[in-house]
């Protein structure tokens, strides 16, 4: 309805516009905004090199999923890096355990969650998408399947993240911060130059948790949604609240009804804080969209949420808008 409003003052407007300012004969002539493609953008600081990555693939006229996948693997591969693939912070029995997930242009998804000891939990994920009839596997499932892909297994607990667990063994408080250290998980969507979408979001979730918990990145319509008929959406900060409204998912289909990218995440950011008045305060959650024409968005509930563009003319990191100012 709200949408159908909008859309009608902007009509309204427009024609207004129009009539007073062009012969009725342009206005049969107009055309729509040519899509500003390629384009990629991903989640916090690490996504500039991510995107890097990624753009390698789209200026070459290549696909957005294997832009995307290219993309989030530098993350992955980055030890230094405490909320991503190898030397993510573990759990709180010290398993390093990934969540991933991959969609294609054609409604493709393909997702592991539990994964242990594979350096790429987003190219497994691709697998299950690209050689299995499922859209999901996890646990042992994954990791027999991965090996029988030839993944190999190895050690992700490195030196700094095991001394920080055990660091954290001392007062065991489970408190997940904000922002932590300003890169968090990676979510990454494309826009390619055939104007196909794409997107990846992978991760080590959230430090500390319980073993065995999942949360939102390798879920598909939480962490990671795409519809090539109208856009992409990822999701970055505490998987809970982005899973308890279905965030990414949530935010395309705002697209559908005729919302920006950016008006889309600012409503997801909105449902979090009306549901959750009690815990928003406490919780980071960032949502990044970008619709068919190559507009993008971003927003989170705090401060401190930034995201990474690359395209023909930007290659920059930018700060997300919030909603608690
Ligand atoms: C998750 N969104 O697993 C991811 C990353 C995270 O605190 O844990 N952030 O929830």
């Amino acid at each position: 309805m709200m949408a159908d409003r909008r859309k009608f003052l902007k009509s309204t407007i427009f024609s207004g516009l129009a009539v007073s300012t062009a012969s009725l004969s342009s206005l049969s002539c107009s055309t729509p905004k040519e899509p500003k493609k390629p384009i990629v953008i991903s989640t916090w600081n690490h996504g500039k090199e991510a995107n890097a990555a990624a753009w390698e693939v789209l200026s070459k006229n290549g696909k957005a999923v294997d832009a995307v996948e290219k993309g989030v693997m530098v993350t992955e591969n980055d030890p230094n890096n405490a909320t991503v693939g190898i030397g993510g912070f573990p759990d709180r029995d010290g398993n390093v355990t990934l969540d991933a997930c991959i969609m294609d242009e054609n409604d493709n998804a393909g997702s592991v969650a539990f994964l242990q000891n594979f350096k790429n939990p987003i190219s497994v994920a691709r697998k299950v998408m690209d050689d299995t009839p499922h859209v999901m596997l996890v646990g042992e499932g994954a990791k027999k399947f991965a090996l029988s892909k030839g993944f190999k297994e190895e050690n992700l607990l490195t030196e700094s993240s095991e001394k920080a667990w055990k660091n954290w063994l001392k007062n065991q408080d489970y408190e997940p911060e904000i922002n932590i250290e300003n890169h968090d998980t990676i979510g990454m969507v494309a826009l390619d130059e055939n104007g196909n979408l794409s997107g990846a979001c992978t991760t080590s979730g959230a430090a500390w948790k319980m073993h065995g918990r999942v949360g939102d990145s390798p879920i598909i319509g939480a962490g990671l949604f795409v519809d090539n008929e109208i856009g992409a959406a990822t999701a970055t900060g505490l998987g809970e609240f982005v899973i308890k409204i279905c965030g990414s998912h949530m935010i395309v289909e705002l697209m559908r009804q005729g919302f920006s990218p950016q008006e889309a995440c600012e409503q997801a950011v909105n449902r979090i804080v009306k549901k959750y008045p009690d815990n928003y305060k406490n919780l980071q959650v960032g949502f990044l969209a970008l619709n068919k024409q190559g507009e993008y968005g971003a927003y989170s509930i705090h401060k401190g949420f930034n995201f990474a563009v690359r395209s023909e003319d930007q290659d920059e990191l930018i700060d997300a808008g919030n909603y608690s100012g």
